[in-house]
């Protein structure tokens, strides 16, 4: 049995809460997409730790795996486990022998091209994601198989290196040093593979999942950002380069649809709006401005928005994992999560960070969109599009702030009754049951809905 956790919005939902939720039945945690631009923060055992690659679940004793989708960059994945190593785990962490590898190549591409795009700029991680899934795409990649064969290695080293030398010298007109020079690469990432090999830690994804999944046991599919982050139902141009829809988690793994299909798949959902980086963002209150262009639809901020969205993103502690990033705030937009409920099929979803807006007067919501004066329910395809919607709010009473921890121990019946209505009103439009509520961001601050 399988259950697949997919962010519903632009990454940065909590799905780390939910993972770990469904996580304790699992006995393999996989990543299906996305490499070291993910971050999630494990408390175990009163220890926090901040992990960006490494699945959430090598912490509490589960096998952790990164699927093929994923792409690798050696040196994060080592320093995470040597980490949690000093710290006394002893994580289990394998890799598929068909996920692409990051090198520093790609690292340095990102940001150069990160610069040079200014407006078109999604804003990315530099992490190299982009350009480690465009040589994937282009078939001149480097898979992690290729570093336990040194000739193999050597081989599409002598092929790719000079072409992304000359793309960052004579396109971009920079400098380069050793993450462009092959014979540096070679050995460093010959050294990776070696490790990898030593440690027994590559796999064959679909297969192994499949065995586990023949002999009764549960997997967890792990997926990194969002639906409205995703390559092909994102806001392209400002998305990742892989698919955190559930689709991908098929693609990312190995295993098939209808395997995938027999579990579940749930959709977390934050109760409000968050992103770091570009892109319109019709329900957004503001106050980051750095990162907001002009769009038509934006009908600006004013003095008492930003007020609010600076509330909101400090009881929210919206700041991103990775970079630290102030994140862009808004109302929830029931458009985006139609959309995602389509794209991924959810059968549950999760509900975090209600206790984020207790205590507002009134929360709204993003119910709809006016789009060249019609009224239309989900996104419209392009971005220039999704630009011009000027979102049609619906107003819910506002919650008091109570005592969470204590909520999570009575149950969903104890979650204030305005909360209530708001979750059920997102039931209903999306047509998929609350599985859970997040109240508070600790491991057991989950309400399960029985
Ligand atoms: P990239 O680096 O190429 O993937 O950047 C492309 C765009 O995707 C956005 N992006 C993200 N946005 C929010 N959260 C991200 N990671 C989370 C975190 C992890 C998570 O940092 O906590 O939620 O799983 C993430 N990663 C990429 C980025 O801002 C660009 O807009
Ligand atoms: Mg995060």
């Amino acid at each position: 049995m399988t259950v697949t956790i997919v962010g519903s919005q632009l990454g940065d939902e909590g799905k780390g809460g939910v993972v770990d939720l469904y996580g304790d039945a699992a006995d393999v945690v996989a990543r299906y997409q996305g490499g070291d631009n993910a971050g999630h923060t494990v408390v175990h055992d009163g220890t926090k730790y901040k992990l960006s690659l490494v699945p959430s679940g090598a912490v509490r004793g589960k096998i952790g795996i990164l699927g093929n989708g994923c792409v690798v960059n050696p040196e994060t994945l080592f320093d995470e486990i040597d980490t949690l190593r000093e710290r006394g785990l002893e994580p289990d962490v394998r890799v598929a022998e068909r996920a692409h590898v990051i090198l520093p190549y790609h690292r340095a591409l990102d940001g150069i091209e990160e610069a040079e795009k200014e407006d078109l700029a999604a804003g990315t991680t530099k992490r190299g994601i982009g350009p480690t899934y465009e040589d994937k795409a282009g078939r001149r990649g480097v898979r992690v198989g290729d570093l336990l064969d040194p000739d193999v290695l050597r081989e599409r080293l002598e092929y790719v290196v000079p072409q992304k030398k000359a793309l960052a010298e004579e396109v971009f007109d920079k400098e380069t040093g050793e993450e462009f020079d092959i014979d540096h690469l070679y050995e460093t990432y010959r050294e990776y593979g070696e490790r990898l090999a030593d440690e027994n830690m590559t796999v064959d994804c679909g297969t192994f999942l499949q065995e586990r999944i023949d002999a009764g046991e549960n997997v967890m599919l792990e997926g990194a950002q969002g639906t409205s982050l995703d390559i092909d139902h994102g806001v392209y141009p400002y998305v990742t380069s892989s698919n955190p829809t559930a689709g991908g988690a098929t693609v990312g793994t190995g295993l098939g649809p209808t395997v995938i299909g027999d579990g579940e798949v749930i959709g977390i959902v934050k109760a409000y709006l968050s992103r770091v980086g570009t892109g319109p963002l019709p329900t957004e209150l503001g106050g980051v401005e750095d990162q907001t262009p002009d769009y038509e639809g934006d009908v600006g901020t004013t003095a008492d928005e930003e007020e609010l969205a600076t509330y909101i993103r400090d009881e929210g502690g919206e700041y991103g994992t990775v970079t630290g990033r102030p994140r862009r705030v808004g109302w929830l937009d029931m458009p985006m999560l139609r959309h995602a409920a389509r794209a991924n099929g959810f059968t549950g979803l999760a509900v975090n960070h209600i206790d984020v807006l207790a205590g507002l007067e009134t929360v709204e919501v993003g119910h709809s969109y006016e789009f060249d004066g019609e009224e239309i329910f989900t996104m419209p395809p392009t971005t220039e599009q999704w630009g011009r919607c000027e979102a049609t709010f619906k107003s819910f009473d506002g919650w008091p702030e109570v005592d969470w921890a204590a909520v999570a121990d009575d149950g969903y019946e104890a979650i204030p009754e305005n909360a209530r209505t708001y979750l059920e009103y997102i039931a209903d439009e999306l047509d998929t049951p609350v599985y859970a509520v997040g109240v508070g961001p600790g491991r057991g601050e989950t309400v399960i809905v029985e």
